[in-house]
């Protein structure tokens, strides 16, 4: 209760920050987008992780107005970028269960590209297999009024999740994200290079592009290009950083 009491204030007092990881093209090796991560900064202590407080916000509900500042606060940065004549960036936005399952979800997106004149093919909004567990069907109509205007749709943490594969063909997806759990072995342990392969050639017979989440060493990357990985994040080529510290190294590699 404490904390969340403490969270509670921390969004109307403007503690939350993004931090963005750059998403990198296998092709051109440039960033075609960043992924928006938040953080806690309260005054005066250290920076708190999202592992500390989402699932918090999660069970008291403050998920969906914490959801909405982190999406509203990404798309206004990426329409900054535009602005400021940064080459196109894809801004990639994480949605919880609670937001997910929300009635107005679509409305206040919509409100949110029309306040921020962010264009909707610049948002792509990841998503987890555990949304999808129930109702199968009201997920396929919540996703297909979601993609309508032209915003991206990808699943985070793929392969970790306990549902069937079975949505991968019946539901409008674009993107799977590869856990990073199986991206940290992929140079010598044999069971995440055979998983990560699988995923890949899959995506590529159902037609979604694909990224590897978590790429730190050169031995990974060569790894997942040899397989036809679309795309890349990972410390090898970015930490999350605030959209300030970004742009130089935004400047040089979109
Ligand atoms: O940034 P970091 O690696 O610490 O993120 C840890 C977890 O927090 C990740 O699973 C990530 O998806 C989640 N996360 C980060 N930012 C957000 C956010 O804005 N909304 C939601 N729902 N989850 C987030
Ligand atoms: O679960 P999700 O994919 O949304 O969250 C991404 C998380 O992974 C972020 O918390 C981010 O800080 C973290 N992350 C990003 N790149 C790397 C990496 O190369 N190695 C590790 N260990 N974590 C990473
Ligand atoms: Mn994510
Ligand atoms: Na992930």
């Amino acid at each position: 209760l404490v904390m969340e009491t403490r969270l509670r204030h921390a969004l109307t007092a403007g503690e939350f920050v993004l931090h963005y990881q750059p998403l990198i093209d296998a092709h051109s090796g440039r960033a075609v987008g960043v992924e928006a991560l938040v953080r806690w900064q309260p005054p005066g202590e250290a920076i708190v992780p999202p592992g500390k407080f989402i699932p918090i916000a999660e069970e008291t509900g403050l998920i969906v107005p914490l959801g909405e500042w982190v999406l509203r606060t990404a798309c206004a940065q990426g329409r900054a970028w535009i602005d400021a004549g940064f080459a196109p960036l894809v801004m990639a936005v994480n949605l919880s269960v609670r937001q997910f399952q929300s009635e107005n979800l679509a409305e206040v997106i919509q409100r949110v590209l029309e306040e921020t004149k962010l264009p909707a093919a610049c948002l792509e909004l990841e998503l987890t297999e555990s949304m999808f567990m129930e109702h199968a069907e009201r997920s396929i109509d919540t996703l297909k009024t979601l993609k309508a205007p032209g915003i991206q749709l990808a699943i985070d943490d793929f392969g970790t999740g306990y549902s069937s594969l079975t949505y991968l063909k019946r539901f409008p997806i674009d993107k799977l994200k590869i856990d990073q759990s199986f991206v940290r072995g992929l140079a010598h342990d044999p069971n995440d290079r055979e998983i990560a392969a699988t995923i890949i050639a899959m995506a590529r017979g159902l037609k979604l592009s694909v990224l590897a989440e978590g790429v730190e060493s050169e031995q990974q990357l060569a790894f997942l290009r040899q397989h036809g990985c679309d795309y890349y994040q990972g410390f090898l080529f970015h930490r999350p950083a605030p959209a300030k510290e970004l742009e130089a190294w935004l400047r040089e590699h979109s």
